[in-house]
Protein backbone atom coordinates (compact mmCIF):
# COMPACT_ATOMS: atom_id res chain seq x y z
CA UNK A 1 0.00 0.00 0.00
CA UNK A 2 0.65 3.67 -0.84
CA UNK A 3 0.53 4.89 2.77
CA UNK A 4 0.77 9.11 3.54
CA UNK A 5 1.48 9.35 7.27
CA UNK A 6 1.02 12.57 9.51
CA UNK A 7 2.38 13.29 13.15
CA UNK A 8 4.16 15.41 15.10
CA UNK A 9 7.52 14.98 14.48
CA UNK A 10 9.00 15.87 18.00
CA UNK A 11 10.33 14.26 21.11
CA UNK A 12 6.93 13.16 22.26
CA UNK A 13 5.65 9.27 22.14
CA UNK A 14 3.07 10.17 19.55
CA UNK A 15 5.69 11.09 17.10
CA UNK A 16 7.78 8.53 18.05
CA UNK A 17 5.16 5.72 17.59
CA UNK A 18 4.23 7.36 14.49
CA UNK A 19 7.80 6.79 12.92
CA UNK A 20 8.00 3.42 14.31
CA UNK A 21 5.38 2.11 12.86
CA UNK A 22 6.43 3.43 9.18
CA UNK A 23 9.56 2.43 9.42
CA UNK A 24 8.24 -1.07 10.15
CA UNK A 25 5.23 -0.55 7.55
CA UNK A 26 8.16 0.21 4.95
CA UNK A 27 9.95 -2.68 5.80
CA UNK A 28 7.18 -5.29 5.22
CA UNK A 29 6.94 -3.61 1.34
CA UNK A 30 4.41 -0.60 1.85
CA UNK A 31 5.55 2.57 0.76
CA UNK A 32 5.42 5.50 2.93
CA UNK A 33 5.35 8.67 3.38
CA UNK A 34 6.00 10.95 5.98
CA UNK A 35 4.11 14.75 5.64
CA UNK A 36 5.08 16.89 8.38
CA UNK A 37 6.66 19.99 8.93
CA UNK A 38 9.74 18.64 10.65
CA UNK A 39 11.58 15.47 9.63
CA UNK A 40 10.60 13.26 12.97
CA UNK A 41 13.31 12.95 14.80
CA UNK A 42 13.56 9.29 15.00
CA UNK A 43 12.99 9.25 10.95
CA UNK A 44 17.21 8.65 9.99
CA UNK A 45 16.71 6.17 7.23
CA UNK A 46 14.66 7.69 4.14
CA UNK A 47 15.36 5.41 0.94
CA UNK A 48 13.24 3.83 -2.04
CA UNK A 49 10.60 2.79 0.28
CA UNK A 50 10.43 5.78 3.06
CA UNK A 51 9.85 9.58 2.00
CA UNK A 52 9.38 13.00 3.59
CA UNK A 53 7.31 15.83 2.51
CA UNK A 54 7.76 19.14 4.44
CA UNK A 55 5.26 21.22 4.90
CA UNK A 56 6.15 24.98 4.34
CA UNK A 57 4.29 27.68 6.50
CA UNK A 58 5.78 30.73 5.28
CA UNK A 59 5.39 33.00 8.10
CA UNK A 60 3.11 36.23 7.36
CA UNK A 61 3.14 39.32 9.29
CA UNK A 62 -0.82 39.75 9.05
CA UNK A 63 -1.36 36.32 10.44
CA UNK A 64 -1.14 36.49 14.34
CA UNK A 65 -1.45 32.43 14.10
CA UNK A 66 0.08 30.87 10.78
CA UNK A 67 -2.25 28.95 9.31
CA UNK A 68 -1.00 25.67 9.48
CA UNK A 69 -4.14 23.09 8.88
CA UNK A 70 -4.24 24.87 5.65
CA UNK A 71 -0.86 24.41 4.48
CA UNK A 72 -1.15 20.71 6.13
CA UNK A 73 -4.42 19.89 4.00
CA UNK A 74 -2.99 21.72 0.84
CA UNK A 75 0.67 19.33 0.83
CA UNK A 76 -1.50 16.12 1.76
CA UNK A 77 -3.42 17.04 -1.54
CA UNK A 78 -0.45 17.10 -3.85
CA UNK A 79 1.21 14.43 -2.11
CA UNK A 80 -1.99 12.22 -2.69
CA UNK A 81 -2.20 13.12 -6.43
CA UNK A 82 1.76 13.18 -6.91
CA UNK A 83 2.70 10.24 -5.14
CA UNK A 84 -0.63 8.10 -5.88
CA UNK A 85 -0.98 7.97 -2.17
CA UNK A 86 -3.89 5.24 -1.17
CA UNK A 87 -4.44 6.12 2.50
CA UNK A 88 -3.81 8.36 4.64
CA UNK A 89 -2.69 7.68 9.12
CA UNK A 90 -2.75 10.59 10.78
CA UNK A 91 -1.83 11.04 14.64
CA UNK A 92 -3.54 12.96 16.61
CA UNK A 93 -7.26 14.39 16.17
CA UNK A 94 -6.38 17.93 15.88
CA UNK A 95 -5.28 19.22 14.19
CA UNK A 96 -4.35 16.60 11.50
CA UNK A 97 -7.53 14.60 11.46
CA UNK A 98 -9.31 17.80 10.75
CA UNK A 99 -6.61 18.43 7.83
CA UNK A 100 -7.21 15.18 6.34
CA UNK A 101 -11.24 15.84 6.25
CA UNK A 102 -10.10 19.06 4.59
CA UNK A 103 -8.16 17.23 1.88
CA UNK A 104 -10.43 14.44 1.37
CA UNK A 105 -12.95 16.64 0.36
CA UNK A 106 -10.99 18.38 -1.92
CA UNK A 107 -9.63 16.14 -3.67
CA UNK A 108 -13.20 14.95 -4.12
CA UNK A 109 -13.64 17.81 -6.46
CA UNK A 110 -10.85 16.07 -8.49
CA UNK A 111 -12.57 12.88 -8.58
CA UNK A 112 -10.41 10.83 -5.82
CA UNK A 113 -11.22 9.23 -2.97
CA UNK A 114 -8.49 9.08 -0.46
CA UNK A 115 -9.53 7.62 3.17
CA UNK A 116 -8.31 8.31 6.72
CA UNK A 117 -7.71 6.63 9.61
CA UNK A 118 -7.36 8.50 13.22
CA UNK A 119 -4.76 7.24 15.70
CA UNK A 120 -5.66 9.03 19.34
CA UNK A 121 -2.81 9.27 21.33
CA UNK A 122 -4.16 11.17 24.45
CA UNK A 123 -3.23 14.66 24.68
CA UNK A 124 -5.85 15.52 22.23
CA UNK A 125 -8.54 13.73 24.27
CA UNK A 126 -7.47 14.08 27.84
CA UNK A 127 -6.08 17.40 27.95
CA UNK A 128 -6.64 20.27 24.77
CA UNK A 129 -9.83 18.37 22.88
CA UNK A 130 -12.06 18.19 25.85
CA UNK A 131 -11.96 22.01 25.99
CA UNK A 132 -14.39 23.53 25.63
CA UNK A 133 -12.64 25.65 22.63
CA UNK A 134 -11.39 22.40 20.60
CA UNK A 135 -14.23 19.91 21.33
CA UNK A 136 -16.70 20.64 18.19
CA UNK A 137 -13.51 20.54 16.42
CA UNK A 138 -12.00 17.15 17.63
CA UNK A 139 -15.92 15.55 17.80
CA UNK A 140 -15.88 16.14 14.05
CA UNK A 141 -12.89 15.23 13.04
CA UNK A 142 -12.84 11.75 14.74
CA UNK A 143 -16.48 11.21 13.77
CA UNK A 144 -15.15 12.03 9.95
CA UNK A 145 -12.26 9.89 10.10
CA UNK A 146 -13.01 6.18 8.01
CA UNK A 147 -11.34 4.25 11.05
CA UNK A 148 -10.73 5.27 14.57
CA UNK A 149 -8.03 3.85 16.57
CA UNK A 150 -6.70 4.65 20.21
CA UNK A 151 -3.34 3.52 21.99
CA UNK A 152 -5.07 1.79 24.82
CA UNK A 153 -8.44 1.32 26.27
CA UNK A 154 -7.93 3.81 28.93
CA UNK A 155 -8.13 6.30 26.04
CA UNK A 156 -10.78 4.54 24.11
CA UNK A 157 -12.94 4.47 27.14
CA UNK A 158 -12.30 8.66 28.16
CA UNK A 159 -13.02 9.39 24.32
CA UNK A 160 -16.32 7.70 24.42
CA UNK A 161 -17.05 9.63 27.67
CA UNK A 162 -16.02 13.26 26.55
CA UNK A 163 -17.14 13.37 23.09
CA UNK A 164 -20.48 12.13 21.08
CA UNK A 165 -18.76 9.45 18.86
CA UNK A 166 -20.65 8.03 16.57
CA UNK A 167 -17.13 5.70 15.03
CA UNK A 168 -16.30 2.58 16.57
CA UNK A 169 -13.05 3.28 18.43
CA UNK A 170 -10.38 0.50 17.97
CA UNK A 171 -7.55 -0.32 20.61
CA UNK A 172 -4.15 -1.04 19.04
CA UNK A 173 -1.84 -0.44 21.77
CA UNK A 174 1.66 1.31 21.14
CA UNK A 175 3.94 -1.53 20.37
CA UNK A 176 8.45 -1.93 21.02
CA UNK A 177 10.94 -2.62 18.57
CA UNK A 178 12.19 -5.18 21.35
CA UNK A 179 15.52 -6.11 19.35
CA UNK A 180 16.57 -1.93 19.43
CA UNK A 181 16.45 -2.04 22.77
CA UNK A 182 17.96 -5.63 23.37
CA UNK A 183 21.52 -3.82 24.06
CA UNK A 184 23.78 -4.35 21.93
CA UNK A 185 26.18 -2.21 23.90
CA UNK A 186 29.15 -4.23 25.38
CA UNK A 187 29.27 -2.16 27.92
CA UNK A 188 27.08 -0.09 28.98
CA UNK A 189 29.61 2.96 30.53
CA UNK A 190 27.59 2.82 33.96
CA UNK A 191 30.78 4.21 35.36
CA UNK A 192 30.58 7.38 33.62
CA UNK A 193 27.17 7.98 35.20
CA UNK A 194 27.44 6.72 38.83
CA UNK A 195 29.85 4.79 41.05
CA UNK A 196 29.69 0.97 41.97
CA UNK A 197 27.97 1.34 44.97
CA UNK A 198 24.90 3.82 43.34
CA UNK A 199 21.57 2.91 41.65
CA UNK A 200 20.82 4.84 38.88
CA UNK A 201 16.83 5.74 38.47
CA UNK A 202 15.74 7.63 35.21
CA UNK A 203 12.99 9.73 34.28
CA UNK A 204 12.13 10.54 30.53
CA UNK A 205 9.81 13.44 29.14
CA UNK A 206 8.76 16.94 27.99
CA UNK A 207 8.40 18.07 31.56
CA UNK A 208 5.27 19.49 30.70
CA UNK A 209 3.55 20.07 33.95
CA UNK A 210 1.38 17.07 33.40
CA UNK A 211 4.03 14.84 34.08
CA UNK A 212 4.34 16.00 37.46
CA UNK A 213 8.31 16.33 37.57
CA UNK A 214 8.77 17.72 41.42
CA UNK A 215 6.88 14.14 42.37
CA UNK A 216 9.82 13.03 40.47
CA UNK A 217 12.39 14.76 42.47
CA UNK A 218 10.73 14.19 45.91
CA UNK A 219 10.71 10.52 45.45
CA UNK A 220 14.52 10.48 43.99
CA UNK A 221 15.10 12.61 47.08
CA UNK A 222 13.45 9.82 49.75
CA UNK A 223 14.96 7.37 47.76
CA UNK A 224 18.77 8.54 48.16
CA UNK A 225 17.90 8.94 51.78
CA UNK A 226 18.14 5.19 51.92
CA UNK A 227 19.92 3.78 48.45
CA UNK A 228 22.90 5.73 47.42
CA UNK A 229 21.51 6.77 44.15
CA UNK A 230 22.14 9.45 41.12
CA UNK A 231 19.02 10.34 39.25
CA UNK A 232 19.26 10.81 34.85
CA UNK A 233 16.15 13.62 33.75
CA UNK A 234 16.15 13.39 30.18
CA UNK A 235 13.76 16.34 27.99
CA UNK A 236 13.19 19.51 27.98
CA UNK A 237 9.90 21.23 29.07
CA UNK A 238 8.44 24.15 31.36
CA UNK A 239 9.27 22.01 34.33
CA UNK A 240 12.90 21.74 34.08
CA UNK A 241 13.71 25.19 35.60
CA UNK A 242 11.37 24.61 38.72
CA UNK A 243 12.65 20.96 39.33
CA UNK A 244 16.33 22.47 38.99
CA UNK A 245 15.15 24.99 41.80
CA UNK A 246 14.39 21.58 44.12
CA UNK A 247 16.74 20.18 43.33
CA UNK A 248 19.00 22.77 44.68
CA UNK A 249 16.64 23.24 47.50
CA UNK A 250 16.36 20.04 48.72
CA UNK A 251 20.91 19.82 48.21
CA UNK A 252 20.71 17.08 45.88
CA UNK A 253 22.29 18.79 42.92
CA UNK A 254 25.27 16.79 42.72
CA UNK A 255 23.11 13.37 42.31
CA UNK A 256 21.10 14.69 39.50
CA UNK A 257 21.82 14.87 35.94
CA UNK A 258 19.80 17.08 33.62
CA UNK A 259 20.34 15.92 30.27
CA UNK A 260 17.52 17.70 28.10
CA UNK A 261 16.72 15.90 24.91
CA UNK A 262 18.72 13.25 23.84
CA UNK A 263 18.43 10.80 20.63
CA UNK A 264 20.14 7.93 22.73
CA UNK A 265 17.31 6.73 25.44
CA UNK A 266 18.64 2.90 24.54
CA UNK A 267 22.10 4.13 25.92
CA UNK A 268 20.82 6.15 29.16
CA UNK A 269 17.94 3.15 29.70
CA UNK A 270 21.06 0.39 29.35
CA UNK A 271 22.69 1.78 32.37
CA UNK A 272 19.32 2.25 33.92
CA UNK A 273 17.79 0.37 37.12
CA UNK A 274 14.57 1.99 37.80
CA UNK A 275 12.24 4.23 35.77
CA UNK A 276 9.93 6.65 36.92
CA UNK A 277 6.68 7.64 35.27
CA UNK A 278 4.27 9.43 38.15
CA UNK A 279 2.47 11.43 35.62
CA UNK A 280 -1.05 13.01 36.64
CA UNK A 281 -2.44 11.63 33.35
CA UNK A 282 -0.95 9.51 30.92
CA UNK A 283 -3.26 7.66 27.96
CA UNK A 284 -0.64 4.55 27.82
CA UNK A 285 3.24 5.57 28.94
CA UNK A 286 5.54 4.89 26.23
CA UNK A 287 8.25 5.52 27.77
CA UNK A 288 7.88 3.38 30.25
CA UNK A 289 7.42 0.49 27.90
CA UNK A 290 10.91 1.46 26.44
CA UNK A 291 12.19 0.98 30.03
CA UNK A 292 10.70 -2.18 30.31
CA UNK A 293 11.99 -3.16 27.12
CA UNK A 294 15.49 -2.31 27.96
CA UNK A 295 15.05 -4.27 31.64
CA UNK A 296 14.30 -1.31 33.95
CA UNK A 297 11.65 -1.75 36.22
CA UNK A 298 8.82 1.04 36.75
CA UNK A 299 7.58 3.12 39.45
CA UNK A 300 5.05 4.50 37.95
CA UNK A 301 1.14 6.63 38.78
CA UNK A 302 -1.90 4.24 38.36
CA UNK A 303 -3.78 6.53 35.82
CA UNK A 304 -5.17 6.44 32.57
CA UNK A 305 -3.51 3.76 30.33
CA UNK A 306 -0.26 2.81 32.70
CA UNK A 307 -2.13 0.06 34.00
CA UNK A 308 -2.89 -1.59 30.84
CA UNK A 309 1.61 -1.34 30.65
CA UNK A 310 2.93 -1.72 33.80
CA UNK A 311 1.96 -4.88 36.19
CA UNK A 312 1.73 -4.21 39.69
CA UNK A 313 3.78 -6.04 41.61
CA UNK A 314 5.45 -7.37 38.47
CA UNK A 315 7.35 -5.44 35.95
CA UNK A 316 6.71 -2.77 38.50
CA UNK A 317 4.93 -0.42 40.96
CA UNK A 318 1.31 1.99 40.80
CA UNK A 319 0.77 4.01 43.25
CA UNK A 320 -2.44 6.91 43.49
CA UNK A 321 -0.65 10.59 41.53
CA UNK A 322 1.05 12.26 44.12
CA UNK A 323 1.15 9.58 46.45
CA UNK A 324 5.44 10.32 46.65
CA UNK A 325 5.62 8.36 50.01
CA UNK A 326 4.34 4.85 48.61
CA UNK A 327 5.93 5.58 45.76
CA UNK A 328 9.39 5.89 47.24
CA UNK A 329 9.35 2.89 49.55
CA UNK A 330 7.81 0.96 46.72
CA UNK A 331 11.21 2.19 44.82
CA UNK A 332 13.23 1.07 47.45
CA UNK A 333 11.71 -2.44 47.84
CA UNK A 334 12.84 -2.82 44.03
CA UNK A 335 16.59 -1.31 44.70
CA UNK A 336 17.03 -2.99 48.06
CA UNK A 337 19.10 -6.13 47.06
CA UNK A 338 20.55 -7.50 44.13
CA UNK A 339 18.14 -10.54 43.61
CA UNK A 340 14.52 -8.48 43.91
CA UNK A 341 16.75 -6.21 41.10
CA UNK A 342 17.40 -8.60 39.36
CA UNK A 343 13.77 -10.71 39.28
CA UNK A 344 12.27 -6.74 38.64
CA UNK A 345 14.17 -6.59 35.56
CA UNK A 346 13.83 -9.54 34.00
CA UNK A 347 10.28 -9.16 34.30
CA UNK A 348 9.62 -6.10 32.66
CA UNK A 349 11.33 -7.30 29.65
CA UNK A 350 8.84 -10.24 29.75
CA UNK A 351 6.33 -7.73 30.18
CA UNK A 352 7.60 -5.55 27.22
CA UNK A 353 7.15 -8.27 24.81
CA UNK A 354 3.35 -8.52 25.27
CA UNK A 355 3.61 -5.14 23.37
CA UNK A 356 6.08 -6.56 20.24
CA UNK A 357 6.13 -4.86 17.53
CA UNK A 358 5.43 -7.73 15.06
CA UNK A 359 2.19 -8.48 16.39
CA UNK A 360 0.69 -4.80 16.92
CA UNK A 361 1.79 -3.60 13.32
CA UNK A 362 0.00 -6.54 11.32
CA UNK A 363 -3.34 -4.64 13.20
CA UNK A 364 -3.13 -1.26 11.79
CA UNK A 365 -2.31 -3.10 8.34
CA UNK A 366 -5.82 -4.83 8.75
CA UNK A 367 -7.21 -1.67 9.34
CA UNK A 368 -5.90 0.07 6.52
CA UNK A 369 -7.34 -2.86 4.25
CA UNK A 370 -10.59 -2.80 5.89
CA UNK A 371 -11.00 0.86 5.36
CA UNK A 372 -9.94 0.67 1.74
CA UNK A 373 -12.32 -2.29 0.73
CA UNK A 374 -14.97 -0.28 2.28
CA UNK A 375 -14.54 2.66 0.64
O1 LIG B 1 2.59 13.39 26.85
C1 LIG B 1 3.55 13.23 26.09
O2 LIG B 1 4.64 12.87 26.49
C2 LIG B 1 3.43 13.52 24.64
C3 LIG B 1 2.24 12.86 24.02
C4 LIG B 1 2.44 12.85 22.52
O3 LIG B 1 1.59 13.36 21.85
O4 LIG B 1 3.41 12.32 22.03
O5 LIG B 1 2.11 11.52 24.50
C5 LIG B 1 0.87 10.88 24.32
O6 LIG B 1 1.01 9.88 23.33
C6 LIG B 1 1.96 8.85 23.65
C7 LIG B 1 2.05 7.88 22.48
O7 LIG B 1 0.83 7.26 22.25
C8 LIG B 1 1.53 8.14 24.97
O8 LIG B 1 2.48 7.16 25.30
C9 LIG B 1 1.43 9.18 26.10
O9 LIG B 1 0.94 8.52 27.24
C10 LIG B 1 0.47 10.30 25.68
N1 LIG B 1 0.50 11.37 26.69
C11 LIG B 1 -0.53 11.65 27.48
O10 LIG B 1 -1.57 11.03 27.46
C12 LIG B 1 -0.34 12.76 28.46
Amino acid sequence: MKIGIVCYPTFGGSGVVATELGLELSKRGHNIHFITYNQPVRLELLGNNVHYHEVNVPEYPLFHYQPYELALSSKLVDMVKLHKIEILHVHYAIPHAYAAYMAQKMLQEDGIYIPFVTTLHGTDITLVGSHPFYKPAVTFSINKSNAVTAVSESLREDTLRLFDIKNDIKVITNFIDLNKFDHTFTDCQRGMMATEDEKIITHISNFRPVKRILDIIKTFYNIQKTIPAKLMMVGEGPEREPAERLCRKLGITDNVVFFGNSNEIDRILCFSDLFLLLSETESFGLSALEAMASGVPVISSNTGGIPEVNEQGFSGFLSEVGNVEEMSKNAIKILQDETTLKQFKNNAKEQARKFDIANIVPQYEAIYEETLRNC
